[in-house]
């Protein structure tokens, strides 16, 4: 099993981030396609369960989440297929006005210390705001100037993507409900333009453009229409698959790298041969290891990929599919 994923949500107050993790967790509970989710803590688990119920069952402006307070929430999940954990990540819910405060308020400081350590981000953007062309105070709204801030000092730090080392970016369209009148590509085509350094070539940017909505009718009246989650599930799912996916190549690296040191010990004369005996099998054990491992990588990110299909993707700027 591989070390839980951090994942980073960068959104302003409003955009639906709370909202969005209810869903997420309620639609991933039961599971799709075999994978499912569940919080560490069966505390938790009940929390969110009774979050989401009280969105479902609640009519009027009580059904939403309160906004969030200055504290940071930390929510541990595990990502399973049939039941058998295959990842575990970390998330944390926080007030998005933190995204407009000095970084001297202590959640600013925290955001930005998880920012650092993060595998993957979540943006979301709110479909309120894109309900009609770009303008200028489309993008105060939706605060991107903000986010992409944030994303070139705290997240390309350390860790500068590359073409081998590429960092997963899922851009949420919350409250899709809200612009879904407008052709898709072209709300694709205003996401470019609000986060362009995204989708410039070589960047390593894994980047999914990824409508989601907790209802089809609440575009109509949001405290009164059915919730109907749609989509919620794709973010993790690209963002279990980007990870495999970055493990794969490391996978493979180790796996040529011992390959390797094995065929030039077998060139080496019969004596020394016998004499590294203990050496060969070793690295063969763990050539057969990587292989193994690749296999049950490779899997995995199969099942993932099918479910990705339908979204769009872009490495580097290039428009792609999600394959193995
Ligand atoms: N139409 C529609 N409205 C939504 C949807 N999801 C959330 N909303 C509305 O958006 C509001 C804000 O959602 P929250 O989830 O509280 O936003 P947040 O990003 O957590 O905000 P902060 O905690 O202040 O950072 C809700 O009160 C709802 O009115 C959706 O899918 N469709
Ligand atoms: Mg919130």
């Amino acid at each position: 099993m591989i070390e839980d994923i951090k994942i980073a949500l960068l959104g302003t107050t409003g955009a639906g981030k709370t909202s969005y993790l209810l869903g997420m967790y309620a639609v991933m509970q039961t599971g799709v396609q075999g994978f499912t989710l569940a919080a560490k803590d069966m505390d938790t688990d009940l929390d969110l369960t009774e979050r989401w119920e009280r969105l479902i069952a609640v009519e009027g402006e009580d059904r939403w989440p309160t906004p969030n307070a200055a504290e940071m929430e930390k929510y541990s999940f595990n990502f399973s297929y049939g039941f058998r954990p295959l990842i575990g990540f970390e998330w944390l819910d926080y007030r998005g006005l933190a995204l407009s405060d000095r970084s001297e308020e202590v959640d600013v400081k925290e955001l930005s210390d998880y920012l650092t350590q993060s595998q993957c981000l979540f943006l979301c953007v709110s479909g309120e705001h894109l309900t009609e062309k770009l303008t200028l105070s489309t993008v105060r709204q939706l605060k991107s100037d903000r986010m992409n801030q944030f994303i070139q000092q705290y997240v390309s730090h350390d860790t500068i993507p590359s073409s081998n080392r590429p960092f997963p970016i899922a851009i949420i369209i919350t409250k899709y409900d809200l612009c879904q009148h407008r052709e898709k590509q072209e709300i694709i085509a205003d996401i470019k333009k609000l986060f362009q350094a995204l989708f410039t070539p070589n960047s390593g940017w894994l980047v999914m453009i990824c409508p989601v909505s907790l209802g089809k009718d609440l575009s109509d009246d949001p405290h009164g229409g059915d919730i109907v989650p749609v989509n919620v599930h794709l973010p993790i799912v690209f963002a279990v698959y980007a990870q495999l996916r970055k493990w794969g190549i490391e996978l493979k690296e180790k796996r040529d790298r011992a390959g390797q040191t094995v065929e030039e010990m077998k060139k080496t004369n019969a004596l020394w041969q016998l004499l590294k005996e203990r050496e060969i099998k070793s690295k063969s054990a763990e050539l057969q290891d990587c292989e193994t491992q690749l296999t049950t990588v490779e899997k995995n990110m199969k099942l993932l990929a099918e479910e990705l299909q339908q979204v769009s993707l872009f490495f580097s700027g290039n428009e792609v599919t999600a394959d193995v």
